[in-house]
């Protein structure tokens, strides 16, 4: 057992890469292309193009190291019956979820703008976990997964900072992982929400969890 220390805020951690996974949340081209739920929402996209480089040069660094890599995506069933109404209703979007779009029909599961970035697409064997909330934990699979292969860590990385990555990180952080998100490997269509969504994780000692970034971690990896 090889124990690394990450140094992260608000202080170094140490942690087993046997025991711990790279959590990539919703790098899609539905958030991040344009034509996409992101764009449709009223959002400027290229606000969620910082986070690509960092993630790659993550990924690299844990698959080198054996680290386990899963990926997630948000979206839903082409019947929509595990949509709810007030989620598809929501706010006034120029096209709503299951519409059609230059990238197929928006946030619908096999559409192309549904499917992850080719940047960051996942290697053969990496679990996908297709999600219809925000949280990586509700209606998924993804907490029996990890604990049939002992993990006890997250390194949760995707898009956006305040919305899907900390809604996942505060469902782990429930249920007994240890959370750490690097900051440059996040982003949001709100550089504001990032920051403090990044501070409200690492305040109070750590109430949700670590805050770190790519450079440290991949340091740490060795
Ligand atoms: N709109 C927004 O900021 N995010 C989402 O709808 N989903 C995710 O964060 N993945």
């Amino acid at each position: 057992m090889t124990i690394v220390r990450i140094d992260a805020e608000p202080r170094a951690i140490e942690i087993d890469p046997a025991r711990s996974a790279v959590l990539m949340i919703d790098m899609q081209r539905d958030f991040l292309q344009p034509g996409g739920f992101g764009e449709a929402l009223g959002n400027n996209i290229r606000l969620l193009t910082a986070a690509v480089d960092p993630c790659r040069a993550l990924l690299a660094g844990a698959r080198r190291h054996g680290v386990l890599v899963i990926h997630t995506r948000e979206g839903h069933r082409p019947d929509m019956l595990d949509a709810p109404p007030a989620k598809v209703e929501r706010g006034a979007p120029s096209a709503r979820i299951g519409d059609r779009g230059p990238m197929g029909r928006i946030l619908i599961r096999g559409e192309p703008g549904h499917d992850l970035i080719p940047e960051l697409y996942p290697h053969a064997g990496e679990p996908v976990i297709d999600k219809p909330g925000k949280g990586a934990f509700y209606a998924t699979d993804l907490h029996t997964l990890l604990h049939n292969r002992g993990i006890e860590n997250l390194i949760v990385c995707g898009v956006t900072t305040e919305v899907c990555v900390h809604t996942t990180v505060r469902e782990a952080n429930d249920r007994g992982y240890r959370c750490i998100v690097p900051g440059d490997c996040c982003a949001s269509y709100f550089p504001e929400f990032h920051e403090v969504g990044l501070r409200m994780i690492k305040a109070q000692g750590g109430i949700f969890g670590w805050v770190s970034d790519s450079r440290r971690i991949l340091a740490a990896l060795g």
